[in-house]
């Protein structure tokens, strides 16, 4: 079987992951299909623990090969937050919110990680990517989603909402993807 007849689902409640997973695999020729998955993900200061969890999970419901993604941002001032809590957090405080805490702070640093899980209903692999960069000191651009707006990626000016381009490019949901489909390749 080739992997461009396959039927892998990517688990996910958010339609912008999965836009953006969707254009990096199909460069691959690799299809597909969206699980609308709202699942309660457990508390866990590890994005691969929670993906872990979440796509045992998935699969129990779906039977087929399956992947989730999740993904934080990790605000080096803040010693880590909102890290796993991202989702949570954006829905509290917002860009907003962050740019509150981050007010009278000079260390900008943070960075995007992502852990993928992949099941097959017999093993679990995992794959990383991670995105350093800078939180800006406002709300610049109307592209992307949640914290794209205030995130610049190292070496650039531009925050992922003004430059979706350059996002694509080097995210690190870009970064973990590319390996997933690097494994899924010599798999199929
Ligand atoms: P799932 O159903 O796939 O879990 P989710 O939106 O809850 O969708 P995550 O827990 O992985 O996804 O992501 C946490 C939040 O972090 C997410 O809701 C966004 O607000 C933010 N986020 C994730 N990826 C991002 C990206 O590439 N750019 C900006 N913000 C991002």
């Amino acid at each position: 079987m080739s992997v461009s007849d396959l039927s892998i689902y990517f688990a996910t409640s958010n339609e912008h992951k999965f836009n953006e997973v969707r254009g990096v695999l199909s460069a691959s020729r690799i299809k597909i299909e969206h699980l609308m998955f709202k699942h309660n993900e457990i508390r866990s200061d590890s994005l691969e623990e929670i993906a872990f969890e979440a796509v045992n999970a998935a699969y129990v419901k779906l039977k087929k090969p399956v992947f989730v993604e999740d993904t934080g941002l990790f605000i080096s001032a803040l010693n880590g937050f909102p890290g796993t809590f991202s989702a949570w957090v954006i829905n509290k405080i917002g860009s907003k919110g962050i740019l509150k805490l981050m007010r009278s702070e000079q260390n900008r640093a943070a960075s995007f990680k992502t852990c993928i899980a992949f099941s097959d209903g017999k093993d679990i692999k995992t794959f990383f990517g991670e995105c350093s960069g800078a939180i800006a000191n406002k709300q610049r651009g109307k592209s992307g989603f949640g914290f794209d707006p205030i995130f610049i990626p190292a070496d650039y000016k531009k925050t992922f909402a003004e430059d979706t381009k350059t996002k694509n490019k080097l995210s690190h949901r870009h970064q973990a993807v590319l390996k997933l489909a690097d494994f899924l390749i010599r798999k199929y």
